[in-house]
């Protein structure tokens, strides 16, 4: 099957100055919290914290999870805004997952939700500790690709890109800090 992906990095989206300040504002005043999510039947605490965010009434779901959108924080309407323009796409909710340190992760998925539609623009933000971020083709699981996530950078997925591959960020030993990600999307409500 043809491969029409796209993936864009741009390693200094924001300037070292802007993502520290960022960094610590959404550290502090966001109200993380660690979700519970339905495996095989059971209770799972997820390995990270999140929190949605966008327009009034918008719910994201995923393994048997629920979250109800709450009001975007200014500054991560601002960064909306700046990606937007960046990106010529629109965008209606953003997912911010917090990982502590190494022992936080993303298991093996693709953002393939019937209400994302068929070729999403996904727009992935990071600020703080850099992390592997993981892409495995679908039919081919040897097939690989690795990006190292950094500080300040947006990673863009569009295309079929999420028909064609999954993404994961993995646990590692080395990391002792956190990172903050924010997950662009547009839903249908
Ligand atoms: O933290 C990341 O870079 C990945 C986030 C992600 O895959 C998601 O929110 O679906």
């Amino acid at each position: 099957m043809a491969d029409h992906s796209i993936l864009e990095y741009y390693e200094h989206f924001l300037s070292a100055a802007e993502a520290d300040q960022l960094f610590s504002q959404l550290y502090h005043e966001i109200p993380w919290r660690q979700d519970t999510i339905q495996l095989f039947g059971r209770p799972h605490k997820i390995p990270r914290q999140q929190h949605f965010q966008g327009e009034p009434g918008l719910l994201y779901q995923y393994s048997g999870l629920v979250m109800h959108a709450q009001p975007l924080h200014p500054a991560v309407g601002r960064l909306k805004q700046a990606i937007e323009r960046r990106c010529d796409a629109r965008f209606n909710c953003v997912l911010l997952n917090l990982y502590r340190d190494g022992g936080d992760s993303m298991g093996w998925h693709s953002d393939d939700e019937a209400e994302l539609g068929q070729n999403p623009v996904i727009a992935s933000v990071t600020l703080g500790t850099p992390r592997r971020f993981l892409l495995r083709q679908r039919e081919d699981n040897s097939l690989r690709r690795e990006i190292l996530l950094g500080h300040g950078s947006l990673l863009l997925m569009a295309g079929d890109l999420q028909h064609q591959w999954q993404h994961s960020v993995p646990k590692s030993r080395k990391v002792k800090s956190a990172r903050i990600n924010l997950t662009f999307r547009r839903i249908s409500g």
